[in-house]
């Protein structure tokens, strides 16, 4: 019998072969567009094969690639429900294997995005040994399937191409919107930092530790990293950071020192949504 039932578990496996390289299920182009009524329910319905806590892995064959999107939020419902309705197809035509994450901010106080991504990191990895975490702001749509959320040798900076800037890279070193390191990229950098509170600053930062730790950027093309911001106004609690340049020129001094090494929040609740896992963290004040 202990020979029979190994014959079984090696033929399941040998049924189950790896998914292509390339998946065939990709379209290309995306054509956005945000209709008001939509609801999460109906996101449901058309993802019948997600399930609790947004959890996804190809039905007829083995993913190459098991990927965590890590999301900050708060008080962005509206934009989340875009994100879902457009993500949840657009992963599960790249055939991966992945986990949706939001991590979001508790209180009032100013909003710490970097910190939220640190947080969204070991929460995951707690969970799971995803092979690439994607960290992407809950207002960014990708709008080409062939940008597959896989990691590279490098860290990547996904969001090269964002409607807002005119499908161009801003400046040379911008690292913001979406970007997808491994674990090892991550722990190589000591994360993000955890000081920087309300808008602007941390994604240069992290663009900066990069180099630091001796890696480099990496981007998918022009042509394919493009996304759709959906346009908002600066969100109250998320003011400009008026100390993020004098931060940003002590990040050599400062990279070691702050980061996952130094992470302290308090968990307030998970919750195994149907399609996502949500992370309510208590992430503290700079006063
Ligand atoms: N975020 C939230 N809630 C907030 C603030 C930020 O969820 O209250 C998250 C969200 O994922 C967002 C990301 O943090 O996508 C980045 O914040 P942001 O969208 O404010 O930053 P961005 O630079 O937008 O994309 C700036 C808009 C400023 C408009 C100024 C008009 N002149």
């Amino acid at each position: 019998y202990a020979n029979l039932s190994q014959l079984v578990l090696v033929s399941k496996k040998e049924e189950m072969h790896y998914c292509p390289k390339k998946s065939p299920l990709l379209s290309g182009p995306i054509h956005i567009s945000l209709p008001s009524r939509l609801t999460l329910a109906h996101v449901k319905r058309k993802n019948p094969l997600v399930v609790r806590g947004g959890r996804y892995r190809p039905p007829d064959c083995e993913a190459r690639h098991r990927t965590a999107i890590v999301i900050p939020h708060r008080n962005r419902e509206q934009h989340l429900k875009y994100l879902l309705y457009y993500l949840h197809p657009f992963l599960q035509r790249q055939q991966l294997s992945y986990g949706i994450y939001v991590i979001h901010q508790a209180g009032n106080y100013t909003f710490n995005r970097a910190k939220l991504m640190n947080v969204g990191f070991r929460e995951a990895m707690r969970e799971e040994d995803w092979d690439c975490l994607y960290f992407h702001d809950v207002d960014l749509i990708p709008e080409d399937d062939r940008n597959t959320y896989v990691c590279d040798k490098y860290p990547k900076h996904a969001a090269i191409a964002m409607d807002k800037f005119g499908y161009k890279l801003p400046y040379k070193g911008y690292f913001g919107g979406v970007s997808a390191l491994s674990p090892l990229h991550y722990l190589k950098m000591n994360g993000f930092p955890n000081n920087y509170w309300g808008w602007g600053g941390e994604d240069d930062d992290i663009g900066i530790r990069v180099s630091l730790a001796g890696m480099f950027i990496s981007r998918p093309s022009l042509r394919i990293g493009r996304y759709k911001m959906i346009k908002h106004k600066l969100d109250k609690g998320n003011e400009v950071n008026p100390k993020r340049f004098s931060l940003l020129a002590k990040t050599q001094q400062t990279w070691k020192l702050d980061g996952m090494n130094s992470l302290e929040y308090e968990l307030v609740s998970r919750d195994y949504l149907p399609l996502y896992t949500n992370i309510t963290v208590n992430i503290g004040t700079n006063h």
